[in-house]
C-alpha cells in the first residue's frame, strides 16, 4: 500500500511552500541550525534524532534508546516509543511522518500537554538532520505494521510503505542517516564523544536505558542511572573523598521543573554542572545564578545562625571542593550567549533561588553533622582565600604577576601582537639554552623551568602565589590567575609544552596541563596550548638525515630503507639537540609537527586529572595497571 500525497494544485498551500523554504534554507546555511558543519556538527545531527526519543520518553512511552554506528559511515537512532504518527496531518496533507521528517520545529506538533526538551539548542529538531544528510530512511512500528519512507538531501524519495506486520504492542521509532559529506568537512563520528553526551542524557533522565554500539570496533556502552543526577553527582565525584552523602531536591513551581543534587569533597576544585532541558548550559544563566546565590546566603545565615566563629563566606567560599549537578526543565528556554548555552529565562533565577534556599536550608538544620562539615570546609577555603590575597599581594610586590616586569628567566621575542607570538615552556635550563639559540627570536619567546611545578591538584591558590615557577610562567603569560585570570591579555596565542621524551619530561607535562586545566581552562577552550613534538629519533644513511617522531614512524622508515647500515639514535633528552636540529625539528613552523591540546570531555577530563594527581593511591594504581601493557618506552 502507498500513501496517497496530494497532487491537485489547490490542496498545495501556502505551508507546505514554507516547509519546503524551510529544509532549503537548512542546507544554505547549515552552521544557522546546528552550530557548525564541523565533527561537532556531524555528532548535533545525533543530537537531535536522540532528543526526540527523549521526548517521548519524558512523555512516559519510551524506556529505551539505542544508538548504532554502522559499517558504511551512517548511524541509527532507535526508540521503543508510540513510533511517529503515520496519519494524514489534516491541514498539511502529509503523513506525520513527513511532516516530522520535514518541517522546522515540528517535533511534537501533534501534542501540546506534555513538555518537551526537543528543538533545544538551536531550536530546529529532527528535520534538520534530515535536510542534511545525504541519505536517511525512517522506520515506524505503529497499529501492527512496519512503515517505512526514504529521503535524500531532506527531500522524500519513497512514499510511506508499508514493509510488513509486528504485534500490536511492538511500537518504536528508528532514523538511519547518513551525513552529507558536501555540508560537513568530517562525517565519521566519534563513539566517546557520542557516549558522553549519551551518559549525560541519562543521568538527566531516570531510569531511560541508553545504549551505544560501534559496529566498526565491536565496541558498546549501556547506560541507566536509577539514581538520575544523583549518580551523576557519584560518578563525579569518583575517586574524590566526599565528605557526606550526596543532598538532593526536586521541586516543580508553575510548570517548571527543577532538581538539584550536591556534595562536597576533601579537594578544592568546584564541579559544577548547569542544564536547561537536557542541554549542558556551560554559559551558565540565571538558574546556575539563583543556585549560587542561595547556596552562599543558606551557608551564612546556618553560621549566623548558629553562632559559629567564622568570618563572611563569599560565594567562591561556598564552592570549594563542591560538586553539583543543577538541572531545570521549562517549556519556553530562552539559550543567549556566544555559543546559546546561557539560560535568559528571567523568572528562573528567583525560583531556584527560593527552591535551593528553602530545601538546603532545611536540609542542614535536620543533619547538623553534614552541615557542620560543610561549614567546616566553607571557613577554612575562606580563610585560604585571605592567605591567597595576601599572597598575591606579596608576589605583586616583588613585581610579579604584573604585566610590564617579565620575568628574568623569560627569552622574549620582539613582537607584540600576542596572535602571532609563540612561547616555548621548556624543560631545563640546558635545553632552554639550545632553544633560545635556534629559535626565530622575532615571534618566538622561551622560558625555562627548573624540574618540577607544584602539583595544583593538592594545593590552594595561596600555595600556587608562593610557587617560584608558577609565578614566572603566570607574569610571562601576562593573564593572572584564579579570579583575576583574563584571556584576553594572554601574551602569546601558542604556549608550547616542550618537555624530554622520557618519565620525567611525561610527568613534567602532565603537571602543566594539570595547571592550564584546574586554572587557565579559557586557555584550553581557545586553541591556545600545545605538546611539542620532538623526534624520537635521528636516522642517518650515508649523508641522509632523517627525524623520525614515532615507533611506528621509525618501523616504517627502516622497512623503506633498510636496517643493516642504518645509524641509529635515539633521543632521550631535549639537550641532545643542538640549537640547529632543534629548530629545523621542533620550533620551525614551516617543518614540525604540533599537537594541540583539546577539551572534548570535561568530565572526562576532570576524572583523569583527579586520578593521576590527586590524592588517592588505589584508583592511580589500578589505572596504571590496566594500562600498563600501552606503555612502549619507559626509561627509569
Ligand atoms: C509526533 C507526535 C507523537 C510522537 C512523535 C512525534 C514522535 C517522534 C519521534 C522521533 C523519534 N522518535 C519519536 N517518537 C515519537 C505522538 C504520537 C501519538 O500521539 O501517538
Amino acid at each position: 500500500m502507498h500513501q496517497s500525497t496530494p497532487q491537485s494544485d489547490s490542496s498545495y498551500d501556502a505551508k507546505d511552500i514554507q516547509v519546503l523554504a524551510g529544509l532549503s534554507a537548512v542546507r544554505k546555511r547549515p552552521a544557522m541550525y546546528i552550530g557548525s558543519t564541523d565533527a561537532k556538527g556531524v555528532h548535533h545531527l545525533v543530537y537531535e534524532a536522540v532528543d526526540n526519543s527523549i521526548d517521548e520518553a519524558l512523555a512516559g512511552f519510551c524506556t529505551n534508546i539505542s544508538v548504532m554506528m554502522h559499517d558504511d559511515g551512517s548511524i541509527t537512532i532507535s526508540d521503543n516509543g508510540r513510533g511517529i504518527p503515520v496519519d494524514m496531518h489534516p491541514k498539511l496533507n502529509k503523513t506525520g511522518v513527513e511532516v516530522v521528517m520535514t518541517k522546522l520545529h515540528a517535533g511534537g506538533k501533534f501534542d501540546k500537554k506534555v513538555y518537551k526538551v526537543s528543538g533545544g539548542l538551536h531550536g530546529v529538531g529532527i528535520s534538520v538532520t534530515n535536510a542534511l544528510s545525504k541519505e536517511l530512511a525512517v522506520e515506524v512500528k505503529r497499529n501492527g505494521k512496519v512503515y517505512v519512507q526514504k529521503y535524500q538531501y531532506g527531500k522524500p524519495v519513497t512514499e510511506l510503505e508499508i514493509k510488513g506486520n509486528v504485534d500490536l504492542k511492538d511500537t518504536g521509532t528508528s532514523v538511519t542517516f547518513l551525513p552529507d559529506e558536501q555540508i560537513f568537512s568530517a562525517t565519521e563520528f566519534s563513539f566517546d564523544v557520542l557516549s558522553s553526551r549519551l551518559r549525560e542524557l541519562a543521568f538527566l533522565n531516570k531510569g531511560i536505558k541508553i545504549t551505544i554500539t560501534d559496529e566498526r570496533a565491536g565496541k558498546s556502552n549501556e547506560f541507566q542511572y536509577d539514581g538520575g543526577i544523583i549518580s551523576f553527582v557519584e560518578h563525579l565525584n569518583k575517586n574524590k573523598n566526599p565528605l557526606h552523602k550526596t543532598i538532593y531536591a526536586n521541586k516543580a513551581k508553575n510548570g517548571i521543573q527543577f532538581e538539584y543534587a550536591l556534595q562536597y569533597n576533601d579537594g578544592y576544585q568546584e564541579n559544577v554542572y548547569s542544564f536547561a532541558n537536557t542541554i549542558n548550559t556551560y554559559e551558565g544563566g540565571t538558574h546556575l545564578i539563583g543556585f549560587k546565590t542561595a547556596l552562599t546566603r543558606v551557608m551564612n545565615n546556618y553560621v549566623e545562625k548558629n553562632k559559629i566563629k567564622g568570618m563572611k563566606l563569599t560565594s567562591e567560599d561556598t564552592r570549594e571542593g563542591l560538586t553539583a549537578v543543577i538541572s531545570i526543565k521549562i517549556p519556553e528556554p530562552q539559550f543567549e550567549g556566544q555559543t546559546k548555552t546561557k539560560l535568559g529565562n528571567s523568572e528562573i533565577k528567583g525560583l531556584v533561588d527560593s527552591i535551593v534556599n528553602d530545601s538546603l536550608g532545611s536540609f542542614l538544620e535536620e543533619n547538623p553533622a553534614v552541615a557542620k562539615s560543610i561549614i567546616f570546609k566553607c571557613i577554612n577555603a575562606a580563610h585560604a582565600r585571605e592567605a591567597a590575597q595576601k599572597a598575591r599581594e606579596l608576589t605583586r610586590r616583588k613585581g610579579a604577576l604584573n604585566h610590564g616586569s617579565l620575568p628574568g628567566k623569560l627569552a622574549d621575542c620582539s613582537e607584540k601582537d600576542p596572535a602571532k607570538c609563540e612561547l616555548f615552556i621548556v624543560e631545563g635550563d640546558s635545553a632552554g639554552g639550545s632553544c633560545k639559540q635556534g629559535r626565530n627570536r622575532e615571534f618566538q619567546a622561551v622560558l625555562p623551568l627548573k624540574g618540577k611545578i607544584l602539583n595544583v591538584e593538592k594545593a590552594r591558590l595561596n600555595k600556587i602565589f608562593e610557587n617560584e615557577e608558577i609565578t614566572t610562567l603566570v607574569t610571562a603569560l601576562g593573564t593572572n590567575v584564579g579570579e583575576e585570570f583574563d584571556i584576553a591579555k594572554t601574551r602569546y596565542h601558542k604556549l608550547f609544552i616542550m618537555t624530554d621524551a622520557d618519565v620525567d619530561g611525561s610527568h613534567i607535562r602532565t603537571l602543566l596541563l594539570t595547571f592550564f586545566f584546574r586554572y587557565m581552562q579559557p586557555l584550553i577552550e581557545a586553541g591556545y596550548v600545545y605538546i611539542a613534538q620532538p623526534p624520537l629519533y635521528k636516522v642517518a644513511k650515508g649523508k641522509a638525515v632523517k627525524y623520525v617522531y614515532s615507533d611506528d614512524e621509525l618501523n616504517k622508515l627502516l622497512a623503506e630503507i633498510g636496517r643493516d647500515d642504518a645509524d641509529l639514535q635515539r633521543y632521550k633528552g631535549l639537550g641532545e639537540m643542538n640549537p640547529q636540529q632543534l629548530w629545523e625539528t621542533t620550533m620551525d613552523p614551516g617543518n614540525r609537527t604540533i599537537l594541540q591540546v583539546t577539551l572534548q570531555d570535561a568530565v572526562e577530563a576532570d576524572k583523569m586529572f583527579t586520578l593521576l594527581m590527586g590524592d588517592q593511591v588505589e584508583p592511580r594504581r589500578k589505572f596504571i595497571e590496566m594500562h600498563a601493557k600501552e606503555v612502549i618506552n619507559l626509561d627509569v
